[in-house]
């Protein structure tokens, strides 16, 4: 027998309608709408536990609090078995995995029909952003997956009001996803039931998401990946804004002027740590307004405007403890889930980072673990998943929607070498050539070799939806409704480099607010920098490191532009563009052309390392 997907409900379409032709071909035992009121939501955790899907944490030690372990080969997002699924396949470029959407369709009716046999099929109304906000947008996300829909209830606005909303006619994006895994009366259920055939589908043009096979993360909480980012990139470069894989804080100077920085840095580099950052500067103070997607769109005011649309965070718990991120550790201490990390015999959870190994834990995979153990407790990748208001410095837009404007945004990765501490780019081409150029080293947030160097423009490989050259000529775009004066300022950091004997040579984490602090103060237009082939660099001075007992190499290296390596990182953007088939935006390739012939004139006699821009 053929079946087929239902079709995209479309814009202001009945969603009944459309829920009921997902269960008539996923054919799960019954369908509830949740809305993640406290009743719910405690009925499903209970339930949940009930059948061996989550752990209870002791209520005196993680009071509301959850463990979660998954399937051992579904611990990360699979950004091999992403597809999008655009009727062009130029529009979903060389970095995607493209496939036609009508083989793709008939595929995937294949997977979901009986999908959700023996399960119930849960339909998840959510906003991303507070409902009123006008950059707000809803969703409805259809989950066999408990986990999921409990998730989902964190990470985003889930509410009765969102569906009255989609019933009286407002936009709405659907996503379906099932674990793939259907109940017989032959087959158990297992904690994490999963399938080894796995697609994180996406249909820009209809913008619709199918999830198949994964319960993890970002395959499974379709509001986060694959619509903030991959469905949302597609409606930002319709719709002239942007949706962004980045970081939103608010610096306050010493005089009390608010500064809004956001980053970019690829998944499992520092986001959530910076977003939470407790300066080591006197009189600078951060509040947190989102640690992974932001939404920018210019306004009226020529002004670039932001919001967080998310309100949760799914942070990477290893390496987050008292001494890296002593907010985020306040903030998990309670109404938390966990997945992927190790269990204590008290009932408590652990992680490598969180403190020193007690003396015996459960692992990841529920067996038995001592310190000396030659595999790490908790799964690299493993995460927490807490509600936004938690956060001990959350800032007021979380509860009211209100956008704030940018002042600085921040490129940066994982470089071992290259890459200097901080600089600004010359203007705001510029400033789109370093994002377009982007590299940093792997890490376990999705499958892949850990440590190999990729580039990752914007830190979005993996999740603008269309084709990624498209992309950078939507941000050249977009500068053209901002006030070049007003325009936030661009800038290239890089907390990881590191020393010949391999140690950072940066001390990060608190002290990476004495970089934020000379970007306000760049922004302010308070302090000179350094014009070099590469952009505007600070001093150390500028940096204010005194009482950081810096090494002489770190004194040395944190700021050097290295002529062989910068010779290397040319020729291999030069490559790295060559893949693109002649598609790199003009502008940006100019760019590539004006640092080339910058680093080439410092050589020529008489040359001053003065920049030409
Ligand atoms: C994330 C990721 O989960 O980028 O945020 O992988
Ligand atoms: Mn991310």
């Amino acid at each position: 027998m053929r079946f087929t997907l239902p079709p995209a409900p479309g814009f202001g379409s009945d969603c009944a309608l459309w829920v009921a032709e997902v269960a008539a071909l996923t054919q799960p035992d019954r369908v509830v709408w949740y809305y993640d009121t406290p009743d719910e939501r405690a009925a499903l955790l209970a339930q949940s536990v009930t059948e061996g899907k989550l752990t209870k944490l002791d209520s005196d030690l993680r009071p509301g609090s959850y463990l979660a372990r998954s399937d051992a080969a579904d611990v990360a997002r699979v950004e091999s078995r992403t597809f999008i699924c655009s009727e062009s396949e130029s529009d979903a470029g060389p970095t995607n995995n493209w496939r036609d959407p009508i083989s793709m369709r008939a595929e995937l009716a294949a997977r979901f029909a009986g999908a959700m046999r023996g399960r119930t099929m849960f339909v998840v109304p959510f906003s991303m952003g507070v409902a009123h906000s006008p950059l707000a947008r809803f969703g409805l996300q259809i989950t066999d997956s408990a986990y999921a829909a409990l998730s989902m209830g964190v990470m985003t606005r889930v509410s009765r009001e969102v569906r009255t909303r989609i019933d009286d006619g407002a936009n709405w994006v659907p996503t379906v996803h099932s674990v793939g895994a259907p109940l017989t009366a032959d087959t158990a259920d297992t904690n994490w039931p999963s399938n080894t055939d796995k697609y994180i589908a996406h249909f820009p043009e209809t913008r619709e998401v199918w999830s198949y096979g994964s319960g993890y993360g970002g395959n499974a909480l379709l509001a986060k990946k694959c619509f903030a980012l991959r469905i949302a990139s597609v409606l930002g470069r319709d719709e002239g804004w942007l949706a962004e894989h980045m970081l939103l804080v608010r610096l306050t100077s010493p005089e009390g002027r608010p500064f809004h920085i956001a980053a970019a840095f690829p998944s499992a580099c520092g986001k959530t740590n910076l977003s939470m950052l407790q300066p080591t500067l006197p009189g600078w103070t951060v509040e947190t307004l989102g640690d992974d997607i932001v939404w920018m769109k210019p306004g009226g005011d020529g002004r670039m405007w932001a919001i967080n649309p998310e309100a949760g965070f799914f942070g990477v718990a290893p390496g987050t403890g008292p001494g890296t991120n002593p907010v985020a550790t306040s903030m998990i201490e309670r109404d938390t889930i966990f997945t992927n990390v190790a269990l204590t015999p008290e009932s408590d959870v652990w992680w490598e980072g969180l403190s020193p190994a007690p003396a015996a834990l459960t692992d990841w995979q529920g067996q038995p673990w001592q310190p000396g153990t030659d595999r790490p407790a908790a799964h690299p990748n493993s995460r927490f998943t807490v509600s936004a208001g938690a956060c001990p410095l959350i800032a007021e837009e979380y509860f009211s929607g209100r956008a704030v404007p940018l002042d600085a945004i921040l490129f940066g990765g994982r470089r071992a070498s290259t890459t200097p501490l901080a600089f600004e780019a010359y203007n705001w081409d510029h400033g789109v050539f370093m994002g377009a150029t982007m590299a940093s080293e792997q890490t376990a947030a999705a499958e892949g070799t850990v440590g190999r160097v990729r580039r990752d423009p914007f830190a979005m490989l993996p999740f603008c939806g269309y084709n990624m050259t498209d992309y950078w000529e939507h941000w050249l775009k977009i500068s053209e409704q901002l006030d070049p004066d007003r325009a936030p300022r661009i800038f290239q950091v890089n907390w990881f480099r590191r020393g010949e004997n391999g140690d950072f040579l940066w001390p990060g984490f608190g002290d990476n607010a004495r970089v934020l602090a000379w970007i306000c103060r760049r922004v302010a237009g308070y302090v000179p920098a350094s014009p070099t082939p590469i952009g505007m660099l600070p001093t150390l001075d500028d940096l204010h490191v005194h009482g950081l007992n810096l090494t002489d190499e770190a004194q040395d290296q944190l700021l050097a532009v290295n002529d062989a390596e910068w010779a290397a990182e040319t020729a291999s953007i030069r490559e790295w563009f060559d893949g693109f088939d002649g598609h790199v935006p003009p502008r940006v390739l100019e760019q590539l052309e004006q640092l080339e012939h910058r680093l080439a004139a410092v050589h020529e006699p008489g040359a001053t390392a003065r920049a030409r821009h």
